[in-house]
């Protein structure tokens, strides 16, 4: 059945929302913005978890179809270290992951909340069992990063977001390189967020990482909408030069999905879509998503149908 209203590209899977704290195998607050693989012929969700000192880690959870039967491990899979790793004190967040064919590895891009804010950190595993950390990679404030799965002219490249925090100056979503994942530079901004009454003015962030398409990189990004009631955070989409990231071929001047449902209208934090993960499937793109930070809902869409409608806008 199609459940789409009109201007929205993805359906939400009627079992929704697939996981919630409820469905964990020990006390957690919400379970949300999971980073999402496939691993070993599974999908394998890598799950924020926040306990009820308000503190997040990561755990991961695995299942046949990657729409139930999850086998989630039973303790955390990746715990922050504030002993080792002082940045990590108030936990970690917001997990994206990107198979680096070259290394054999994934690389693991995730905010660590530190006492100077939220930055980004990276770590590499091969089985979600063991990681290696490679540390923080951007000072604060800056996160919702994920990497590019190849290089470009010999460098990784990586999408992030930092912030300023001065009045009147947008966040907006940018591009840095590296020849070794650890140092970073040539940092540019990329998709700036738009301005007055748009749905994706002044703060924007990428959502999953970047999906390489025959037509570009396909880029999924949250706009931040404040209200007088809130904040409205809602998706939209953009294509990249495939040899040139920093390029924007394309960008939707709609939302494509934003919330509606009642998971997403009401929970911890309230009008919140905030994927971290999507996976392909037989051409079907699974896109996993906190939903009002609470729970984590699954919506799946034609990924040829994203690529049309996105070349049918206009460039930025
Ligand atoms: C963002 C991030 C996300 C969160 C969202 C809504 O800034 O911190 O982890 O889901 O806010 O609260």
């Amino acid at each position: 059945m199609d459940n789409r209203p009109s201007h929205e590209l993805f359906s939400r899977h009627p079992n929704n929302p697939i996981l919630s704290a409820k469905n964990w195998p020990y006390p957690a607050n919400s379970v949300f913005n999971a980073a999402a693989a496939i691993v070993d012929g599974k999908t394998l969700l890598l799950v924020r978890v926040e306990d009820f000192r308000g503190i997040s880690h990561l755990t991961a959870a695995r299942s046949s179809d990657g729409v139930g039967n999850w086998d989630i491990d039973p303790a955390p899979t990746l715990k922050p270290e504030p002993e080792n790793r002082p940045e990590e004190i108030w936990g970690i967040e917001d997990p994206r992951v990107t198979w680096l064919e070259e290394l054999q590895q994934w690389a693991v891009a995730y905010t660590a909340f530190s006492r100077g804010g939220p930055l980004v950190c990276l770590a590499t595993t091969k089985d979600f069992r063991s990681f290696t950390r490679l540390g923080p990679v951007m000072p604060p404030e800056d996160k919702d990063a994920a990497l590019f799965p190849v290089r470009f002219g010999g460098r990784w490249a990586m999408l992030h977001r930092p912030v300023a925090n001065l009045p009147g100056v947008s966040a907006d979503i940018w591009i840095s390189f590296s020849p070794d994942l650890k140092h970073w530079g040539d940092h540019q901004e990329v998709i700036r967020a738009r301005e007055g009454g748009w749905w994706d003015a002044n703060k924007i962030g990428l959502s999953a990482p970047p999906l390489q398409t025959p037509q570009g990189w396909l880029v999924l990004y949250h706009g931040v909408r404040t209200t007088a009631s809130g904040s409205i955070y809602r998706l939209g989409l953009a294509l990249l030069d495939l040899q040139e990231p920093r390029r924007v071929i394309r960008r939707s001047q709609e939302w494509i999905f934003g919330p509606k449902a009642q998971y997403e209208r009401e929970g911890d934090v309230d009008d919140v879509v905030f994927p971290c993960g999507w996976v392909t499937k037989d051409g079907i793109v699974f896109m996993y998503y906190g939903a009002a930070d609470s729970c984590i809902a699954l919506a799946t869409a034609k990924l040829s149908e994203l690529v049309e409608f996105l070349l049918k806008c206009p460039g930025d």
